[in-house]
This record gives structure tokens, sequence and C-alpha cells, in this order.
């Protein structure tokens, strides 16, 4: 489907180092070297309501690490799905009477403006779950073919341990929990251990059989259904990008089940591992709970800029947090972004000219993404008197992604 426009991105003399990110199952930072391409997958959003300052802090911190690995001098393919059929979308639907189509058209409309009032650099590929159905059912068919699924009445399941005998995966490699924290978890986020017939509790569906008032497609041998959460995001991938990808990326809600299984299904799928590095964003809160649709306490960007903040404030306010820490949004945490694009902005006119700052820039970027270390260099060289070097500014819109005019 159509994704949004391409942010101006100035091209700066020589090149970045590869970039290290911080990998969820080794437990340590490690370079996000690409082979030939950087291939990375960031977990698109659900549109059932509208997409909130915590999704835009989870797809800046990825659009960081894309304006490193191009600013390294390495080509991108970036693929983001919207997973526009599920259970909280149909839910929400039900609730209030409007078509589940429209209901997602509309949220992902407005992502798409907010994502572009933030200079967000669009995926390659943006692709809904609606999209791609035929290739999720041969994929279920082929997995009930090898042993790793099987049938639940109507529904398909994922054989978790059958896949860890025969593929490089096994159960907790991408999130190292313990089998009672994956049970808790399993409950919370989507999955459904309490689901009689199952070999294992913890097997996630792959296809979900035809349910009165449920929207449904062709399943072929599966009969008619729809698509299962983490069997959408590996086949998407596996359609767009080499295997395994360079970067999983998405929320840290995420770790568990979705990219476990994820990673599971694709290597069930291909005999090879989803992903060299698995990344995740922290979460952000707002009035002391994790900012979330179901939760009702959002702070959306389309209100931001509505009541007149200027985007490029919002994005500076979300980059001076870690992008994988957990924080919470204030009052105080915008201002400071509105304060930095002032005092930014003033000091682009000085004339004098300061020590150059593009190489520490890169050098804080390049260590796990530090927008705040890089922030701070800036802040620095506003208090030292002098104005930006030469190419300071190009670095800043680059890199940051912000445009200090
Ligand atoms: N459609 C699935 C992924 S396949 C999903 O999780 N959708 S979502 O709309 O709930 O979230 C979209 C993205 O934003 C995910 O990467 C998720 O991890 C991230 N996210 C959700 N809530 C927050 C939050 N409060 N702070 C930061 N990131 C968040
Ligand atoms: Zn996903």
């Amino acid at each position: 489907m159509r994704s949004w426009a391409r942010p101006e991105i100035p091209r700066l003399a020589g090149h970045g180092p590869v970039p290290r990110v911080w990998d969820t199952p080794s437990g340590g930072l490690v370079e996000a070297r690409p082979l030939a391409v950087a291939n990375l997958y960031v977990c698109g959003i659900t549109p059932y309501d509208a997409t909130h300052l915590g999704h835009a802090a989870t797809y800046l911190a990825y659009d960081t690490l894309v304006r490193l690995w191009l600013d390294a001098g390495y080509d991108v393919t970036y693929v983001q799905n919207v997973t526009d059929v599920d259970d909280p979308l149909l839910e929400r639907a039900a609730a209030t009477g409007v078509d589940w189509r429209e209901l997602a058209a509309g949220q992902v409309d407005l992502f798409r403006s907010d994502m572009r009032a933030l200079a967000v650099i669009p995926p390659d590929h943006y692709v809904a779950v609606t999209e791609v159905v035929p290739a999720i059912v041969e994929s279920v068919v082929r997995l009930l073919g090898t042993g790793a699924a099987y049938r639940v009445g109507p529904d398909v399941y994922f054989d978790g341990a059958a896949a860890a005998a025969a593929s490089p995966w096994h159960l907790g490699q991408e999130s190292r929990l313990d089998r009672e924290t994956m049970l808790a978890l399993s409950a919370e986020r989507g999955g459904d251990p309490a689901t009689p017939g199952k070999r294992d509790p913890l097997d996630p569906v792959l296809w979900r059989g035809e349910r009165a008032g449920e929207p449904s497609w062709p399943g072929g041998p599966l009969g008619p259904g729809r698509p299962g959460w983490h069997i959408e995001c590996s086949v998407i991938a596996q359609e767009l990008m080499d295997i395994p990808m360079t970067v999983q990326g998405g929320g840290h809600d995420l770790v568990f089940p979705h990219h476990e299984y994820s990673a599971g299904h694709t290597a069930a799928l291909t005999g090879r591992d989803h992903a060299a590095v698995y990344a995740h964003a922290g979460l952000v809160a707002y009035r002391g709970e994790k900012m979330s649709k179901s939760l009702g306490n959002l702070v959306l960007v389309s209100e931001l800029t509505g009541a007149g903040v200027d985007p490029r404030a919002v994005r500076l306010a979300v980059l001076a947090q870690h992008y994988r820490s957990d924080w919470e949004w204030t009052s105080a945490v915008l201002d400071a972004g509105l304060a930095r694009l002032r005092s930014w902005t003033e000091w682009s006119r000085r004339t004098v000219r300061g020590t150059p700052l593009t190489a520490d820039l890169r050098a804080a970027l390049s260590r796990d993404l530090d927008t705040p270390a890089a922030i701070a260099l800036v802040d620095a060289a506003v208090l030292s008197g002098g104005g930006p070097a030469e190419g300071d500014l190009a670095a800043i819109h680059a890199l940051l992604g912000v445009e200090i005019r």
C-alpha cells in the first residue's frame, strides 16, 4: 500500500561508521553490519485507534538507524506492516458500528500524516496483512505438510516443539525468557494459552478458522479464515527481504511472543534465522502508565501539531530520550524540545564558526543510536558562543532529521 512522502536527507561528506545496537537475544551491543543491503523490518501499527507518541518514538528510533546506514554508505530496504485485521480492530469496529476496513483506513491515513510531519523516512514496502493473505495461506499449508503445524477444530496452530527439532530456532532463542514468564506474557499479549487441544499452551495460532460476524478469506485446504499475528510479519519479511534480515525492530512489548514466534515461523519455513539482530525500543508512558490505545491515555502527534507545536520540536523532545529506555511524556519534555529548537535556530544564525560537529555526532549516534548524546553535543556548541561550522547544519538535518533554518 501507499506509504508517505520521503523527507529531504542531505548527503554529507565522507561516511559514518557502521552503527552498533543492543541485541535482545545476546544481551549486548552488536554491529548492525549489512551483508549487502541493510534489511530492516519494523512492526507497524494495528490501526484501530489514533497513532500516539509512543508509536512515534519507536518509529523515530528506527528512523535514526536508517539514517546511520545511509550515512555509512549502505542501501536500505525497509519493510513495515500494517496489522489491518486483528482481534482489537474487529472488537473496536463492532463496538462503534464502524466498518473495520474504514476504521483501519482512517487510522492509517492519520499515521501517514504524523510520520510525514515528523520527517520519518518511509518504508520502501508498506504492506497490509490483507494484501498478503494468499502467501500466508501457502506458508501455513507448508507448515502443516512438514509437521510444524497442527489443526485444532477450524484453527491451525504452530507446533513449537516440532519446529525447534527441525530448524535453527528454539523457544526462548530470541526472548531468553523462562517458561513461566512466557505463559504470563502470552496470555497478556494476544496469545491463548488456555485454549484446550493445543500441544503446548504457548503454541500460537497460524490460521483462525472463520467465525460468524468476522471477516474471512479463502484458505484453500485450510478452509476460510484469517491469519494469525506472528505469521503475518514472518511472511511479509520473507517476501520482501533476504533472510536473515539485518535488524528486526519494534517496541519492547513485542519481544515475546511476537518476535519469538515470528523467528520460529521463519526458521521453520526457510531453515534460516529470521534476523541477525533483534532491537527493541523502550515504551513511552503518560500519566504514570504505558501509553496505549487500550488504556486510552494517549498523546497524539496530530493534536500537538494541530495546536501549533512545530513538529521539529516534537522530534527533538523524543530524540532527547534514549530509544531503549522507558520514559514518560510530560509537558517538561515538550518544553525542552521547544526551547532547543529556539536555541539551535538562534545558533544557526551566528556567523562566527565553531569547531566542526559532524564526526562527533556520527560517533555518538553509532553507539546504540545515542540521540541524547548527539543532542548534548549540539547544546554544548550552542553554549560555546560560536556558530555552526561548515557542514554542521547538514549533519543535524541528515542524522537527527531536524532541519534548522
Ligand atoms: N501491529 C503490531 C505489530 S506487528 C503492533 O504491535 N501494533 S501497535 O499499534 O500496538 O504498535 C505499533 C508499534 O509501536 C510496535 O512496534 C509497538 O511495539 C510500538 N508501541 C506500542 N506502544 C508503545 C509505547 N507506549 N511506546 C513505544 N512504542 C510503542
Ligand atoms: Zn509484527
